[in-house]
């Protein structure tokens, strides 16, 4: 039964009764109707204004409407906005090889949602396998991590320790080992096993409340990887794109993913738009016909993703990033709240996790925040992930922790 709250207005209870009604019930969202966004700033029906902390999670790295990158919209919906593949397209080449040259990748294969990336990734790595590491058809293995999320195809679900993710949607897919994250022995004996073609993993484990791996877990995983010729995936769907202080969470280590998958910022926030990106030698076992979709690569994609990242590098995201994410970390762990057993992330990706005999204190806690202007969402129970956009400032920063502080009072009770 839908839990209209009294609080909310003729107008919120408008829009959340056509939801419940011709909607699937796919999501529990905070009782907040929004209908304007800009910056680090979003507004619901009432003209109330909250700080968002949740950035779509990371695909606002920019901020709501990024200028530029809504004027690249504008620009080129006026012009052309879909090809199909059958034909090319005056914009297609001039991504791929911003894009390449952006990231140091000899390839690219445009696709639309960070899970098709995914996908992609999976089959680029299988077909690697089959062709470049003699691995007999249909015998290829990729490993992956427990509490992993990756997208919500049947595929990817596959491969979730997550019930709520997995059950009641089998069968599922074959091919694919569990090893615990952050364990590198656990990884290097599931590595000897001969068909293993792929390490997909997460740098920061997101969904599972931003767990952040042991310094040097990922360069060792990585120099696991080449010892046992195994392919390096990288999702960075969620931690690339300076949300973690660095353009790639992978950079903090220096290591360079054999498949890099992007989305969710790679449009700003605007359109789904995800890219896979590899070298020659990975990327041209796929050929002319063999995968592909209606939308991937199309010129307004390719318009605002180059726009996207000029953004991201010419405004200094990840410096602010990186400067702001301290100033919020140490400002949460100032707070000593007997309610917050943690705060941890890098750069603007960070999660605190509470502690409280309440096992919705997470949840009200995120109704205070809305109540206070500041929106965020509960994961897993009982972390709320902290998540602005990049262009925060330090006086907003401030001004958000007086939030949290003010709303941490609601477990007193
Ligand atoms: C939902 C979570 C976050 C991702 C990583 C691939 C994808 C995602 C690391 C797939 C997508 C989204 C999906 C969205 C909520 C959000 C999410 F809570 F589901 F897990 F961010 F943590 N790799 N994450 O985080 O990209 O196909 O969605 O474009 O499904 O509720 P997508």
């Amino acid at each position: 039964m839908l839990d209209i709250q009294e609080k909310l207005s003729a107008e919120e209870k408008h829009y959340l009764l056509l939801e419940e009604k011709y909607g699937a019930h796919n999501y529990h969202p905070l009782p907040v109707v929004l209908e304007k966004g800009s910056g680090v700033f979003v507004w619901d029906v009432n003209g109330k204004r909250y700080y968002d902390f949740l950035s779509g999670y990371s695909a606002i790295n920019q901020g709501h409407c990024h200028p530029r990158i809504i004027d690249a919209l504008k620009k080129q919906a006026d012009i052309l906005t879909l090809t199909s593949r059958a034909f090319h397209s005056n914009l297609l080449g001039e991504y791929e090889k911003f894009v390449t040259t952006f990231f140091g990748y000899e390839k690219v294969l445009p696709m639309n949602s960070g899970v098709e990336a995914v996908e992609t990734g999976i089959k680029l790595c299988r077909r690697w396998g089959y062709m470049n590491k003699g691995i007999h058809e249909n015998e290829a293995r990729i490993i992956v991590c427990a509490e992993n999320f990756h997208g919500r195809t049947s595929t990817v679900i596959s491969f979730s320790t997550d019930p709520l993710s997995h059950k009641d949607f089998g069968p599922f897919m074959p091919g694919f080992d569990i090893v615990p994250y952050n364990d590198l022995p656990a990884l290097e004996k599931a590595l000897q096993e001969k068909n293993v073609a792929g390490f997909l993993v997460e740098p920061i484990q997101g969904e599972a409340g931003v767990v952040v791996p042991d310094p040097g877990y990922l360069s060792k995983a990585k120099s696991l990887c080449e010892k046992y010729n195994v392919l390096f995936i990288a999702d960075e769907i969620q931690t690339g794109l300076a949300r973690t202080g660095r353009m790639l969470a992978c950079d903090h280590e220096e290591v360079r993913p054999d498949i890099l998958l992007l989305g969710k910022a790679l449009s700003g926030g605007t359109m789904p738009v995800s890219a896979i990106l590899a070298d020659d030698d990975i990327m041209l076992n796929i050929k002319a016909g063999e995968h592909g979709s209606t939308y991937g690569g199309n010129p307004l994609a390719c318009a605002v993703a180059i726009e996207s990242l000029k953004v991201l590098d010419e405004e200094n995201m990840m410096e602010n990033a990186e400067k702001m994410g301290q100033i919020l970390r140490k400002g949460i762990e100032a707070m000593e709240s007997p309610f917050i057993s943690l705060v941890r992330g890098k750069g603007l990706l960070n999660a605190i996790v509470i502690k409280h005999e309440n096992p919705e204190a997470a949840w009200d806690l995120c109704v205070e925040l809305k109540n206070n202007g500041l929106l965020a969402k509960p994961t897993h129970g009982d972390k709320i992930r902290f998540a602005p956009p990049l262009i925060i400032t330090e006086d907003q920063i401030i001004e958000c922790l007086a939030i949290i502080r003010e709303s941490l009072k609601i477990l007193e009770r």
